[in-house]
Formats: structure tokens, C-alpha cells, sequence
């Protein structure tokens, strides 16, 4: 898919997308069509007419986990995670065939870098100066509590001024009036530090609008020195393409709708805020800098992409779920003993890590819990709760259960302390508190334990008998489920997304 309407029209081939003729108000009214449908697990919604602007609204085009299934073109998340295992995992090659592989793998590597082409339909409309005007974008203000309208679903894309290397992220802009929004660059996200490491003023290009691969590789959280457009080029199958943008010196993806040109100077802040964001709270007015928007550029036709998040589950979900599946190799590269792990959605994100390991001596529990604490963005993670390999990590009655059973309070939880979510506001400190770790495991006696008990479980022979002999007994439903394969996108999130 090369852009945004390649994606609607997959979606609308797929019974995937409801056009919405009706006049809407982005002011709330949006909110609370989008919250409804999300939550009964519908379809992406793209408003035709959306009140006061002049062009398309979608929402929703990432809500359900068949439509980010679509968006990456497989069956399941799981299936995407493998195509990045299979380069990180590579070995040596043996043998001429697996020699061909391996050239076959590094090349699709090699060509995941965005490419440069000189002209792309961004540019078919070009607003500057006193023509630059959000206005006619259809930006929604998503919750009373809101000041303004915020965008919510761009990819921000800046230059580190020392290295050069491109970063784009997702950071949601408050409009603040025609030509300005702020920058909500959190503390500790690549785009701040680039902002950071400027004397003066650093360019900033907005991109709107876009394939959902490269929408999607915005918000992944890629360690600094890592272009996302490479990611997204990579999981695309095909490169970003890139035109120059017209007012700033940098480039911009040549497909999107609408870019936002401009500049973020170092010393200009203002109070940004509250938004009611996805911890599911407003978040308090706060200083950010300030974004200038020196061109406007538009394919004719423009749609405007947005997306709400608010008390979870809403859409970012699945971004998220995306995420923590696509990350999951990466994560084993180098924490081996991690079998699967889950993010539940409830918690947003940060607030709680399930892992599975493969437990291999005394206080392995503690030392994943460490390096999950020492890892990139998992680094927030506010509290950790570490289960055998035999535990599905997706299931919460399974790990409620071990989280009960196979833990001593006294001997199990550790209390830790580091870095936490920007906009946590649990904490007696912003940006700083404590950890909680607790390990579910099954004890060692190395570990303080007494003779571990055996759990139950029925024989083998016995399973496949009744298995044989079901229909004989006449009981209707069959209760039996079989076991669910480690890495399925969480059955949990998908019953609470269907209340
Ligand atoms: C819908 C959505 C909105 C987000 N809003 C913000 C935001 O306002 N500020 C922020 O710092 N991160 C926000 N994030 C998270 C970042 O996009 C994410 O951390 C990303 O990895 C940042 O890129 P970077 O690490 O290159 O800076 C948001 C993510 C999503 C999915
Ligand atoms: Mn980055």
C-alpha cells in the first residue's frame, strides 16, 4: 500500500469502513461516535463532513485487531514479529541455499531505507505565509475538559542536528491558531532530544495521512539512532518515498495528504494542556515549545487523519498491541530467557508488564525484571509480574492465579525504584518512583522455599478418551478449549473490547 487511499479502499473492500454523509461536529460529537464504535469493536469511520472544515475526517482505521492485521497484510501480529526475528536471529549461513536466504534477507534490509523521488502529490496544493490555515483541517477537540483542538495522529519527523539521522514520532499538537500548535514532546522521546540538541531553531515537518505501516511506525519505539521510515520500509516490503519539502530542509513522505511545514524554536514555550489522554486522565497544563507552520501542503482532496484516546480500551490499543508483538524478538535478542510477554491494555501500556521465562537458576525472576527496568521505553514499566514458560502470559486468569499461588508477598515482591511515564501522576515526583516486582514463579529451594507442590493436572490418556467418547455422553457444548498456541494477541483485550 502505497498511501492512505490504498488503505481506504482495502477497508471499504473489506466491509471495513462506514462513510459518514451526516454534518458531525469534530468538537466532541466525533468523541463520542468513535468511543461507542470502538468499544463494540466496529468499523473505521471516515466523516465526509465534518463541521467548520473543509476536508474528510478518518478515525478508527486502527481499532480492531483484523484491521491492524490488515494494515501489516497477515493473519496474525505474531506473523510480522517473525519477519523482523528472521533478520535479527540470522546466523552464519551453511550451504550455498542458505547462503541465497541470508543475501535475500539482507537485501530486503538494504532496501528499507526511504528513497528521494522529485515530485510526489503532497505538493498538488501548497498554502504559505498568510495562506496556512488548520482551520480547514477538521482537528478535533476530543473531551470537554480539552482547550483546543489537538491533532493526534501525526508523524513528526525532525533531524538530529549533530548526526543528521532523521526521527519520526507521534506527539500530539494542541492548535493554538492558524499557523501554530505546541509540540508535545515528552521527556523522554528522540524528538525532544533532537529539539534539545539545537542552539537556535530546528526545522519540524508533520506528516499526515499515510500508509498505515508508516502512520503505525511513528509511534513505535525505536532505539534514537534508528529511522523509523527505515522500519516502516522494511515492514512495508517496499521504501518510504520522500519529496523536499518546500520551506524547511527536510524531506517529507510524498504520498501523505497533508504536511505541516515549519520550525520549533529552543527557548519559546508556552502552557500546553490538559488533554484528556490515554491514562485515561486530563493531563495538567504543562510547558512545551511552540510549533511555527511556515507551508501547508495537501494532496487535492486532503483526508485528515485522527485517532482518540481516553480511558482505555480505545484505538491506540492495537497500536500498542502491534508494538508489543513486533518488539517481542528485539526484546529477546537480549533477555534470551523471556518467552512471551503482555502489555496489558487496561494498563496503559506502562503501568504493568506480564513475562514468561524459562527459569534457569535462582533469582532469574528479579534479574528480568531488572533488564525489563533497563530497556528502552519498557524502562517505565511501573510494575512487572514475572511467570514460568508454561504460563500464557495473555491469559489473566492464569496469571492472577500463579500471581496468587506461587507467591510469598514477604519473600516475592520487590520494591524498586526509577523512571516512570511522563504523565503518570501517581507519584509523589513527576518523571520518578517506585517499581513493584512481583514474582510469580515457581521457588527453588535455593530461593527459601519448601518442597514445591505438583500443580494438577489431568492424564493425557484420560483427556483423549473423553476427547473420543464426548458425543457418547450427550452434553451438548463441548467445554473442552485447546490450549492456545504462547504469542496470540491477548484473548483478554479482545473479550473487553467486544462488552
Ligand atoms: C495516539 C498516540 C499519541 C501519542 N502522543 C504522544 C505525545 O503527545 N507525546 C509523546 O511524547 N508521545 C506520544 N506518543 C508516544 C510516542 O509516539 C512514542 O513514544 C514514540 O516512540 C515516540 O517516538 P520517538 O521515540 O522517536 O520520540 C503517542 C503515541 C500514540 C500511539
Ligand atoms: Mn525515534
Amino acid at each position: 500500500m502505497q498511501d492512505l487511499r490504498d488503505w481506504i479502499a482495502l477497508l471499504e473492500r473489506e466491509g471495513e469502513l462506514v462513510r459518514v454523509a451526516a454534518e458531525v461536529d469534530p468538537d466532541l460529537e466525533v468523541t463520542e461516535i468513535v468511543d461507542r464504535t470502538v468499544k463494540s469493536g466496529g468499523p473505521a469511520l471516515l466523516f465526509e463532513n465534518p463541521k467548520g472544515a473543509r476536508h474528510a475526517l478518518l478515525v478508527n482505521q486502527f481499532g480492531t485487531e483484523r484491521r491492524m492485521c490488515l494494515a501489516f497484510g497477515v493473519e496474525r501480529l505474531d506473523d510480522v514479529a517473525r519477519k523482523v526475528s528472521d533478520v535479527l536471529e540470522m546466523q552464519p549461513p551453511q550451504g550455498l541455499m542458505d547462503k541465497v536466504r541470508g543475501l535475500q534477507k539482507l537485501k530486503s534490509i538494504a532496501d528499507s531505507r526511504a528513497q528521494t523521488v522529485r515530485k510526489g502529490p503532497v505538493h498538488e496544493v501548497v498554502l504559505r505565509g498568510d495562506d496556512v490555515d488548520l482551520s480547514l483541517l477538521p482537528v478535533q477537540r476530543c473531551w470537554p475538559g480539552d482547550p483546543a483542538p489537538f491533532i493526534t495522529l501525526p508523524a513528526v519527523i525532525t533531524k538530529d542536528p549533530r548526526s543528521g539521522t532523521r526521527n519520526v514520532g507521534m506527539y500530539r499538537m494542541q492548535v493554538i491558531d492558524r499557523s501554530t500548535t505546541f509540540m508535545h514532546w515528552q521527556i523522554h522521546k528522540d524528538g525532544r532530544a533532537d529539539w534539545l540538541a539545537t542552539d537556535g531553531r530546528i526545522p519540524v515537518a508533520v506528516a499526515l495521512g499515510l500508509d498505515p505501516i508508516t502512520a503505525y511506525s511513528a509511534s513505535a519505539p525505536l532505539p534514537k539512532h534508528i529511522d523509523e521510515l527505515m522500519m516502516a520500509g522494511f515492514l512495508r516490503g517496499a521504501p518510504v518515498e520522500l519529496v523536499q519539502a518546500i520551506t524547511v530542509d527536510l524531506e517529507v513522505p510524498a504520498h501523505a495528504e497533508i504536511v505541516l511545514e515549519g520550525y520549533i524554536e529552543k527557548d519559546e514555550l508556552g502552557s500546553e494542556g490538559p488533554f484528556g489522554d490515554h491514562t485515561g486522565f486530563y493531563t495538567p497544563p504543562e510547558p512545551f515549545p511552540v510549533f511555527h507552520v511556515t507551508a501547508m501542503t495537501m494532496r487535492s482532496g486532503a483526508i485528515y487523519p485522527s485517532i482518540v484516546v481516553g480511558k482505555p480500551p480505545q484505538e491506540d490499543a492495537w497500536l500498542g498491541k502491534a508494538t508489543e508483538r513486533i518488539f517481542l524478538p528485539a526484546i529477546r535478542a537480549t533477555v534470551p530467557e523471556i518467552v512471551d510477554y503482555d502489555l496489558p491494555v487496561a494498563g496503559g501500556f506502562h503501568n504493568c508488564c506480564i513475562v514468561s521465562i524459562k527459569k534457569a537458576y535462582p533469582g532469574h525472576a528479579q534479574k528480568v525484571m531488572h533488564a525489563i527496568w533497563g530497556l528502552g521505553m519498557l524502562s517505565l514499566t511501573k510494575s512487572i509480574v514475572v511467570v514460568d514458560e508454561h504460563v500464557d502470559v495473555h491469559d489473566y486468569q492464569q496469571v492472577v492465579f500463579y500471581a496468587g499461588a506461587n507467591v510469598d508477598p514477604k519473600r516475592d515482591v520487590v520494591i524498586s525504584e526509577g523512571p516512570l511515564d511522563h504523565l503518570d501522576h501517581a507519584p509523589e515526583r513527576q518523571f520518578l518512583g517506585g517499581k513493584l516486582g512481583i514474582d510469580a514463579t515457581a521457588k527453588w529451594p535455593e530461593e527459601g522455599a519448601r518442597p514445591w507442590p505438583e500443580e494438577i493436572e489431568m492424564t493425557p490418556e484420560i483427556r483423549s478418551l473423553v476427547d473420543r467418547r464426548w458425543a457418547e455422553y450427550g452434553i451438548a457444548s463441548v467445554p473442552h478449549a485447546p490450549d492456545r498456541p504462547v504469542g496470540q494477541t491477548s484473548r483478554s483485550l479482545r473479550q473487553l473490547l467486544r462488552r
